[in-house]
């Protein structure tokens, strides 16, 4: 399988994140890039493929100006304003607390994140960029020839909007993925989020839209991240009713829920008959991920991978979340040995 490879990932490299009210390591680290790579190395006979510069239209075709704007020169603005250490938000807009356009880069980190875990460092921008550049190239290629790539990239994307980070996030990879094959002439795309945590980035980005379905199998947002979003009466709006679907499961479930949930989800892609599918592949949901409460095994990652092969569309399997270090690259190699049997 070809794997389209983001070589400047580790320009971000975050010292830690906000977490029950202390700073510590980053979960999203540049080491998990490498574990993976090496693993899907030895199983699916990759052929790693450097991502090619589209430039800034398909990440502009998501995202809006003034927040790339914010994202290009946020560390240079916090730098500037005598920081060297790793940038975060204090302050946030508020419901009832919006005015004003304020120019303090403080206020304007607030202003566009969505949550305090994610730190903006010197080279985000730059990681964030080729990131993008890396789902472009992978989409193009499969919608060229049919045969399923593999983004491996991070940061991961799925809890960025067209103008929040968040959650690891910067560019919604996914989401530039798949608009990227609507912009090559692709009718409808279907984009199926498997990370523990609901794709909420992914699912306002394409709220209002008819032509991608979005559908994300995650943790009850009740008890999990992003917890403002991801719940099951949220079906999409305008010319989007219809094409969100929430798949929302309760804390500790191993396969057996996952897989009815998994069935569910499957069923609406068929239904909603797609030309391509974008995968937004978080192996989170692993037993032995810390951050999170699922309990899937290697194995089922592998049925996972072998049944959305039997969908038998134009795929593209996008890197999102997983963080265990032991065992992130052998259920990506899983999935992806699955979706090739
Ligand atoms: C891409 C992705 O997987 N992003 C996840 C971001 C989650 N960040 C918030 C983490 C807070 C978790 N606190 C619960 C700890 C349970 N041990
Ligand atoms: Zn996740």
């Amino acid at each position: 399988m070809r794997v389209f490879f983001n070589s400047r990932h580790d320009s971000h490299d975050g010292n830690g994140e906000m977490h029950h009210g202390r700073l510590i390591p980053c979960f999203e680290n540049s080491r998990r890039m490498a574990i993976i790579r090496d693993a899907v190395a030895h199983s699916v006979q990759a052929q790693l493929v450097d991502p090619t510069d589209h430039g800034m239209a398909p990440i502009a075709a998501i995202h809006d100006a003034d927040y790339l704007s914010f994202l290009e020169n946020a560390w240079a603005d916090w730098n500037a304003a005598g920081n060297d250490h790793d940038a975060f938000p204090y302050v946030w807009p508020t419901a009832g607390f919006s005015g004003g356009h304020p120019a303090h880069i403080s206020a304007r980190l607030g202003q566009y994140a969505i949550s305090s875990d994610t730190p903006i460092t010197k080279g985000t921008w730059k990681a964030a960029y080729w990131g993008a550049q890396t789902v472009v190239s992978a989409a193009d290629a499969v919608w060229n020839d049919g045969e399923a790539s593999f983004a491996l990239t991070r940061p991961p994307g799925h809890h960025a909007h067209a103008n929040r980070y968040g959650g690891y996030c910067f560019l919604n990879n996914s989401a530039i993925a798949a608009q990227q094959m609507i912009t090559k002439g692709a009718k409808k795309v279907a984009i199926l989020d498997i990370d523990y945590h609901h794709g909420n980035g992914t699912q306002d980005i394409f709220y209002d839209r008819g032509d991608v379905l979005t559908v994300s199998i995650h943790a009850d947002p009740k008890h999990q991240f992003p917890f403002f979003m991801g719940y099951e009466n949220e079906t999409g709006r305008l010319d989007g009713q219809g094409a969100n679907l929430n798949i929302v499961l309760s804390g500790g479930s191993d396969f057996g829920p996952w897989s009815q949930g998994f069935a569910r989800a499957i069923q609406k892609i068929i239904t909603w008959q797609p030309e391509a599918l974008v995968i937004a592949l978080g192996v989170d949901a692993h037993e032995a991920e810390t951050l999170c409460d699922f309990r899937l095994q290697t194995d089922d990652f592998n049925r996972i991978g072998q049944m959305i092969g039997r969908l038998g569309l134009k795929t593209v399997f996008v890197m999102e979340g997983g963080y265990a270090h032991d065992v992130i690259g052998f259920n990506v190699a899983a999935v992806l040995g699955g979706y090739l049997s």
